[in-house]
């Protein structure tokens, strides 16, 4: 079995667009890299350069119609209800401003139109982008890295023929810039957004030539006959820094003393401590093959059967996710002034070539950014998770004032878009933005950092101050529907319409069934979190009282789980979302074995959805792997993986909506995860939907509930043998796949004690720090 397999994306010929090109990320400064011979471009991102700035958006016309909205909706009067919603409880303004390109640097290199030899690749163990080809000959090398340690991307450029390297480089953008050099070896780039009302930002090149000669023109730097160049850029915007040219300068300074190799070799163990941390072997031979990437997802795309490009797949979602989500290099986090102290992955990631960007590149809380995450804890990067916390404590004093102002309610609210300046209203129409759970959903996201790390400093200061505060908001803001259940609303279930007996179609409801699963799970975890840090006694018997009276699950006329309260039809039986699928993931609620009816009509919502075409869109179809995972079917799981990387993927592996949107590649390695490793019933679930095809295998480094790493290997689709890593001590329940039974347990050599439960699960307390082998029978090889 290959234990050391390299994960590499790569193309005998330059990117022909944007999207084909290949990422780097710092998690603050992105690039995209064409990897052209003659002209290069490589084109820049710097998360916070969004435009827009900090503005009043509550709308003091919101509170006085709540109520009457309520009746319409309560009244069977959807259509009125819209447009009173549309007019009255929006936000002002309704729109978010985009998050924008920062430009490109372009890069000429006279004589190199015809080229051969020629290779484009991108690297994930060290994450370096490289071009090499020839020329008359002589061999042309070209790196890009996007160091976090040193906050720079560097361009490296070398040639096997002494003094063979000449190139004119310059910054360009194509609005709110101007381009100057400053002496023959820096050009700076100023930008003024909002043609001068926005965002600055300070964008810096420094070229360094090893022998030849360097010159400048008014926009541009130009190196002759050098034997190496190596270009640093950096880039700093006034979102955080009163002077981002001090910043960015200090940041140049120190790389630009320090050898390129000594960057690279920071660069490279930065990268490598997280992302070595899984490895992953579905069979064959491993993610390399010897033909480019293309080609592999062209053949994928003819009925082929890749293993190796699912892998590379998977850790290339762990790569963009180290590239565009990094923690504050200083270790500051949380937010300054209202501000991200570090932001999250967007729709994009970090990478956009536009000044107006699909959706503008935004923070969509109805599922687009919960997805991004939806891998980062199992997946081992737990650190990469930090920004999106970061985002949501941005939101907590303007969405205490959203609670307020809109719903004269205690607590934190935000609706389904965010943006870098604390937008927490219902924005773009009242059929996409009035859906208050953009808040609950995401702060789900810090109980789970803690259930992964086990970190009570983070559960105590950061997540349960945050969860109690999104709890109180619901409290205040649930209303009773008539029957005794307690209801959301005015709400939705994103973003599906529905048909009432009389032919109304209607969108805004009372109740929708994802509201009331994402409300429980929000009171459960808060319950639960106030449980671990023994506070908040009468406050949680609050919330379970609230919680004991929210309307139940509801099976409909086809056997499905209900998406409304009522059994409605809906306008599109095949939507993108499925919204009130969430109770079984990412929820928690629903699960085969514990609530089986629950589970058999989750199913047959997903086959009602998939039977009338949903899945088309690229993260639709990744939820639609996670489902399948959790049903235990991993056969459907595989079906649709494979329909993703057919459909859904463009040749740089990145996914498609269309256009590319990064959330797919995030929501199918999370899939994959849970074909192979589920924890969230508390159990730890090995293989608990292995498809056929992935009869042998091996994982390390996947990461279980309860602060263990999971490593294991299975033979025949049986478990061989396993490794758990505890970092935190804990009783765990292992559950094999069926049939399998735990032999042994060892650590250091020694046996450790365990015992079989009543439901045929192995119980082992494990302690922080020490590893364990696990030994199976009824492995028939
Ligand atoms: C949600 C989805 C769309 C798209 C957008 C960014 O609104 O319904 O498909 O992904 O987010």
């Amino acid at each position: 079995m290959p234990t050391e397999t390299p994960y590499i994306l790569w193309y005998r010929r330059p990117a022909p667009q944007w999207d084909h090109a290949l990422p780097v990320g710092n998690g603050r400064l992105g690039a995209m890299v064409f990897g052209n011979t003659y002209r290069e471009r490589i084109q820049l991102n710097e998360d916070t350069l969004w435009s827009g700035g900090p503005r009043e958006v509550n709308n003091p016309d919101a509170l006085p119609h709540l109520d009457k909205v309520r009746r319409m909706l309560f009244n069977g009067r959807p259509d009125a209800a819209i447009d009173l919603a549309e007019e009255k409880l929006l936000g002002d303004p309704t729109r978010l401003k985009p998050y924008q390109t920062l430009g490109d640097l372009l890069l000429t290199f006279p004589g190199h139109e015809t080229v051969t030899d020629y290779r484009l690749e991108l690297n994930l163990d060290t994450a370096v982008v490289s071009t090499s080809y020839r020329v008359d000959g002589a061999l042309f090398y070209r790196e890009v890295i996007a160091s976090y340690p040193d906050q720079v991307i560097v361009v490296r450029l070398t040639c096997d023929t002494p003094g063979g390297l000449s190139c004119e480089a310059t910054l360009y953008r194509e609005a709110d810039a101007t381009t100057w050099s400053l002496d023959d070896r820096t050009l700076v780039m100023t930008t003024h957004l909002d043609d001068g009302a926005g965002l600055t930002c300070w964008t810096e090149l420094r070229v360094l030539a090893d022998g030849g000669s360097s010159h400048q023109s008014d926009d541009s730097l130009t190196v002759e006959n050098a034997n190496a160049v190596t270009l640093f850029i950096s880039a700093n915007t006034s979102y955080r820094e009163e002077d981002p040219r001090i910043v960015c300068q200090a940041n140049l300074d120190v790389a630009q003393e320090k050898e390129y190799m000594q960057i690279l070799a920071d660069h490279l163990a930065d990268h490598r401590v997280l992302f070595c941390r899984t490895t992953l072997y579905l069979g064959g031979t491993g993610a390399w093959e010897p033909s480019p990437t293309d080609e592999r997802l062209a053949s994928v795309q003819k009925g082929k059967i890749d293993l190796g490009l699912v892998t590379l797949y998977f850790q290339y979602a762990r790569y963009l996710l180290i590239a565009s989500s990094r923690p504050d290099p200083s270790g500051a986090s949380g937010q300054k002034n209202g501000r991200a102290v570090s932001l999250p992955a967007n729709l994009q990631g970090i990478w956009n070539d536009s000044l107006n960007p699909p959706w503008n590149s935004d923070f969509h809380l109805n599922i687009n950014i919960q997805m991004n995450y939806w891998p980062a804890e199992a997946g081992n990067l737990s650190e990469c998770h930090l920004p999106l916390f970061d985002l949501l404590e941005s939101l907590v004093v303007p969405g205490r004032k959203t609670a307020k102002e809109h719903y004269d309610c205690g607590g934190i609210v935000a609706h389904h878009i965010t943006d870098i300046w604390g937008f927490t209203t219902p924005g773009d129409g009242a059929r996409w933005g009035l859906w208050p759970l953009g808040a609950a959903w995401t702060a789900l996201h810090m109980w789970d950092h803690f259930a992964y790390t086990m970190d009570q400093d983070f559960l105590r200061e950061r997540a349960y101050p945050v969860l109690k505060e999104t709890s109180q908001f619901f409290l205040d803001y649930l209303v009773e529907n008539g029957h005794g259940d307690l209801v959301s609303g005015p709400s939705m279930s994103p973003e599906n319409n529905y048909i009432l007996p009389d032919g109304t179609e209607g969108v805004l409801c009372m109740g929708p069934s994802m509201d009331t699963q994402i409300i429980t799970e929000l009171f459960n975890r808060t319950i639960d979190a106030a449980e671990v840090l023994e506070s908040d006694t009468d406050l949680c018997r609050r919330i379970a009282d609230t919680r004991g009276r929210l309307s139940p699950h509801r099976i409909g006329k086809y056997g499905q789980l209900q998406e409304w309260p009522e059994d409605f039809e809906e306008v599109e039986p095949g939507h993108r979302h499925m919204s009130h699928l969430f109770a079984l993931h990412p929820g928690t609620q629903i699960h085969p074995s514990i609530t089986p009816d629950l589970a058999d009509a989750a199913r047959v919502v997903l086959e009602r959805r998939l039977a009338h075409g949903s899945g088309h869109t690229g993260w639709s179809r990744a939820w639609v792997i996670n489902f399948w995972a959790r049903l235990g079917d991993g056969n459907r799981a595989f079906e649709h993986l494979t329909a993703l990387l057919a459909q859904s993927t463009l040749p740089n592996l990145w996914d498609l909506h269309p256009p590319f949107q990064i959330d797919g590649n995030f929501g199918a390695a999370s899939g994959i995860i849970e074909m192979l490793l589920q924890t969230h019933t508390g159990d730890l679930i090995l293989l608990p939907a292995l498809p056929s095809v992935w009869q042998d295998g091996a994982f390390t480094g996947l990461k279980a509930r309860g602060g263990v790493a999971v490593d294991l290997e299975w033979r025949n689709g049986r478990c061989f043998k396993a490794g758990l890593h505890a970092s935190a001590s804990g009783t765990h329940r292992l559950r094999c796949p069926e049939g399998q039974a735990v032999t042994k347990v060892t650590s250091n050599g020694r046996p450790t004690v365990f015992h079989v439960d009543d439901q045929e699960r192995f119980v082992v307390d494990l302690e922080a720090g020490k590893t364990y082998m696990v030994a199976f029978q009824g492995l028939d090889i």
